[in-house]
């Protein structure tokens, strides 16, 4: 009797990203063994695509389990939330000891850590991989931040390297071991709270531009594609510049005067933005981001009341001449200059997250990751990657290569943050990143009355710049008098 054939790996959730992600699998060797809770989307991936590889067929998930080689591999591609738990339970019970779960979903970075120690008590792996792309990305090679134990990833690891991105600079794999447990979750997620920000900061230039310097969104799709040439070159500079390019079929108007103002999200900026409050990690270009979408959508009768009743009070400044390639290029430099704190605040938040959950995070391996594959794939990311690789930088823009270009860019974003908020144009990411640039290099910060506030109304103590310890103030009402009671608390 011969054997029946065994896969190498199972995906069951065969939506968008799972049937694409088995297909990316099959197309590079594997066989893949199909499953989805409804048989139907199973069977349309395999009578659309079931000639590029080697795919068997499953209804249930025990016959998944049965065709599959040891230790196996499931990928799970349900919908994050509570889905992935609904698997994981029918799951556990029909698995053996080191059988190994990947969860590939935007899972939420406390969810993983939650069921790789519930899975691991069982003796059973579990990894949850970050997996950036979209549905292109999934079939033709995404960007893969696996987390889970380093044992697991002996398993899953040569698969994923196989059919992720290669970045095109050195042919590398666009997937590697990030660290434990939840800390593939947790760089994917930071990824998408950067691709925030980095949305974000090109949609103010356009906004600038348009406001300011007059240009219509045909001619921004040239200047957007000439800025693809410079440090900017990037796959969302890329796309806006389509994007401005397109023309409505039925109005014959730019596409984007067509599509309604208000942007929506799925999550995982707010995550980023949630992580970076809870670990005390300024991420404010991306916070910012994440509340200019809320702004945008959350309440239309506020803003139709606002543009109607709220003074604009703009400030007369020196004029703009329509399409003046001087401010183009201050405008170029403040985005810039904007997406660089927008990476380092998210470098920040990546390590800060590394001390809390104990992961050992190597940021020119996450930085060399995002180069092929993913939303956020740029030319930058090789002098992140650089600037990392050869030493420990305590903020990215602190490595030599960031500091020399800021000496460039910082006086044409102070111009173009000057200009926007005078003429009441909005650029809260801007703007935020260039007060958060100044907040990091200020020799003294308002913080220090604010420890005295603190202290006045709460007995919170402050720390002194001349002794060592906590101090507190028996505060007096006079005001002239020397606060002679201080007290050395500890
Ligand atoms: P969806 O997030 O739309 O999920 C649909 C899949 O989940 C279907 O296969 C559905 O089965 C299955 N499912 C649901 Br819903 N509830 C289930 C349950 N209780 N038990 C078993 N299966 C269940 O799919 P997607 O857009 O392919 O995304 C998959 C994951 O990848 C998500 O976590 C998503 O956030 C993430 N992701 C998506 C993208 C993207 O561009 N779409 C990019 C990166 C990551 P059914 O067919 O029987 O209803």
């Amino acid at each position: 009797m011969t054997e029946t054939k065994k896969a190498q790996i199972g995906v069951t959730g065969l939506a968008v990203m799972g049937a694409n992600l088995a297909r990316n699998l099959a197309r590079n060797g594997y066989t893949v063994a199909l499953h989805n809770r409804s048989v139907e989307k199973t069977d349309a991936l395999l009578a659309e695509h079931g000639s590029e590889g080697d795919f068997i067929r499953t209804e249930s998930l025990q016959e998944l389990v049965d065709s599959l080689e040891s230790p196996r591999r499931i990928l799970v591609m349900v919908k994050a939330g509570a889905p992935v738990d609904a698997v994981i339970e029918q799951l556990e019970p029909l698995l053996d000891e080191g059988d190994i779960i990947i969860d590939g979903g935007n899972s939420h970075f406390p969810d993983t850590i939650r069921r790789e120690r519930a899975l691991a008590e069982k003796g059973l792996h579990f990894v949850g991989v970050g997996v950036s792309g979209g549905e292109e990305g999934a079939l033709w090679g995404p960007s893969i931040m696996p987390g889970g134990s380093a044992e697991s990833y002996q398993h899953v690891g040569p698969l994923l390297e196989k059919i992720s991105a290669k970045a095109p600079q050195d042919g590398a794999p666009c997937c590697a071991w990030i660290s434990t447990d939840g800390a593939g979750h947790f760089v994917k997620m930071v990824h998408n709270g950067i691709e925030y920000a980095d949305m974000q900061v090109i949609g103010e230039a356009y906004d600038i531009l348009r406001s300011i310097a007059g240009i219509e969104p045909a001619d921004q799709a040239q200047i957007f594609a000439q800025w693809n040439e410079t440090e900017l070159d990037s796959y969302l500079i890329e796309i806006t510049s389509k994007v401005l390019a397109q023309v409505d079929a039925k109005t014959g108007k730019p596409l984007v005067d067509v599509i309604l103002d208000q942007a929506g999200q799925k999550g995982t900026g707010l995550w980023t933005a949630q992580a970076g409050l809870a670990l005390g990690s300024p991420v404010t270009a991306i916070a910012e981001s994440v509340f200019a979408r809320a702004l945008s959508s959350s309440n239309p009768a506020a803003r139709q009341q606002a543009q109607e009743q709220l003074p604009a009070g703009l400030i007369a400044t020196t004029g703009i001449a329509a399409g003046d390639p001087e401010f183009v290029e201050d405008v170029r430099r403040a985005l810039f200059a904007s997406k660089l704190v927008a990476y380092a605040q998210g470098l920040d938040l990546i390590a800060r997250g590394g001390e809390e959950y104990g992961w050992d995070l190597k940021l020119d391996t996450i930085a060399s990751l995002w180069r092929a594959g993913c939303i956020i794939r740029a030319e930058l990311l090789d002098d992140i990657m650089a600037a990392y690789k050869d030493q420990s930088p305590v903020n990215m823009l602190l490595a030599p290569q960031f500091t020399s270009l800021m000496e460039e860019l910082v006086p044409s974003w102070r111009r173009v943050v000057a200009k926007a908020t005078a003429e009441g144009v909005p650029v809260p990411v801007f703007a935020s990143a260039l007060s958060y640039y100044d907040g990091l290099r200020r020799d003294r910060l308002p913080a220090a009355l604010i420890q005295g506030q603190r202290d006045y109304f709460g007995a919170h103590t402050y720390g002194r710049i001349d002794a060592e310890g906590a101090f507190h103030t028996m505060w007096s009402g006079d005001l002239s008098e020397v606060n002679a009671a201080d007290i050395h608390v500890h």
